[in-house]
């Protein structure tokens, strides 16, 4: 993207000379670092509008769960910040959506945690997200992405794009492609979720718990707030825990190719449980607790489905830096997958 465009989003949200850098390492969104003349630094992010074609229903979740939350003490997020017309988001020439919140000061996100009371953390204040947000209903939020974690309608996307991918493809996928169906037991457990809203209760779910979506304070190292609310939304119990365990619980980050090293940290694994159980205190319900180590293999599978898919499908939906890089994505969560159900066994 062009650094005139970004300055010209930039100025909409700040005062004086802005000065930007790529913040993080998201897959769909472009998000920078803005630093005003006046020492001031915002959060500016392009909303891809492929993957989020009502981007003002972001906007909408946004505004309804930071005002729950000020008036019902809830937990902090970072504050969403005016245009200069005095909306929420601004849209450029080009029709490209912007909008940005306020960056904390002396805060931090990291990809890797350090140790496992930075993951205890992490996951009780993902929890804690949920938990401080029970007295909103769930169904006033808008639904911003149809289908996000449904494992069903994943695993359904999967199928169609074995049938019309490209054999070159294909060949790739085999291996991946077998294992996927022969763990559709997965997707039962989905369905019974899915359609059992007493023991599975809808919740405000973030849906996008990776470590480098938690702020922390460079001083004391403690947790200021979950970031990336882009995907919050109505949901499911697995959804949160899952991903963490998925990219927390685990010795390599979802881009390696280093297939021989991928494992299960079991005292990551553990610290992403309890924080997890405290921060929801009381809120869940026996069911979830006792499926609770469901959730990893839930969303571990749902990304290598999600992953193989698009490489199926001619990458067209993860932003990709080399050819094969999705079908090793998909790969990589396989054998993480693979090492999850093995130490789930011996729980
Ligand atoms: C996407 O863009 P990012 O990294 O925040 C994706 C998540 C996946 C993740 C895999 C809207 O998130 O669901 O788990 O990539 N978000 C969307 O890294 O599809
Ligand atoms: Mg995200």
């Amino acid at each position: 993207m062009e650094t005139s465009t970004i300055e010209k989003a930039a100025v909409q949200f700040g005062k004086g000379v802005p000065a930007y850098n790529l913040l993080g390492n998201g897959l769909i969104n472009r998000t920078y670092k803005v630093d005003f003349a006046d020492s001031t630094s915002i959060v500016l992010q392009c909303i891809n509008q492929t993957t989020f074609p009502q981007p003002e229903n972001i906007i909408n979740n946004y505004r309804l769960i930071q005002d729950y939350s000020n008036n019902n003490g809830g937990n902090k997020i970072s504050k969403l910040l005016k245009a200069r017309d005095g909306k929420y988001y601004w849209i450029d020439p080009e029709e490209n959506f912007w909008r940005a919140t306020e960056f904390i000061i002396n805060s931090y996100a990291t990809s890797i945690p350090a140790n496992p009371e930075e993951v205890f953390s992490a996951a009780k204040s993902f929890a804690s997200f949920t938990q401080s947000l029970n007295g909103l209903q769930a169904d006033r939020l808008e639904i911003i992405i149809p289908n996000f974690h449904n494992l069903a309608f994943r695993y359904l996307q999967f199928e169609a794009a074995v049938k019309n991918a490209h054999i070159g493809r294909l060949l790739k996928s085999t291996h991946i492609i077998s294992e996927v169906r022969d763990r559709t037991a997965l997707v039962d457990f989905f369905k019974e979720v899915e359609s059992n809203e007493t023991d599975y209760p809808t919740r405000v779910m973030h849906h996008d718990c990776k470590i480098n979506n938690i702020l922390f304070d460079k001083t004391t190292q403690a947790v200021i707030c979950p970031v990336d609310l882009d995907t919050v939304m109505p949901g499911k119990y697995f959804s949160d825990p899952g991903d963490m365990i998925r990219t927390m619980a685990c010795t390599e980050e979802e881009n390696s190719n280093s297939w021989e090293t991928i494992d299960i940290l079991p005292v990551y694994y553990n610290a992403i449980i309890d924080g997890y159980l405290e921060g929801m205190g009381n809120d869940l319900t026996e069911a979830e607790k006792k499926n609770i180590h469901q959730s990893g293999l839930l969303l571990t599978y749902m990304q290598c489905i999600r992953f193989v898919t698009d490489f199926l499908n001619n990458d067209i939906y993860y932003k990709t830096t080399y050819p094969e890089q999705n079908l090793n994505r998909a790969l990589n969560q396989l054998i993480l997958l693979e090492k999850l159900e093995t130490f789930i066994k011996q729980l």
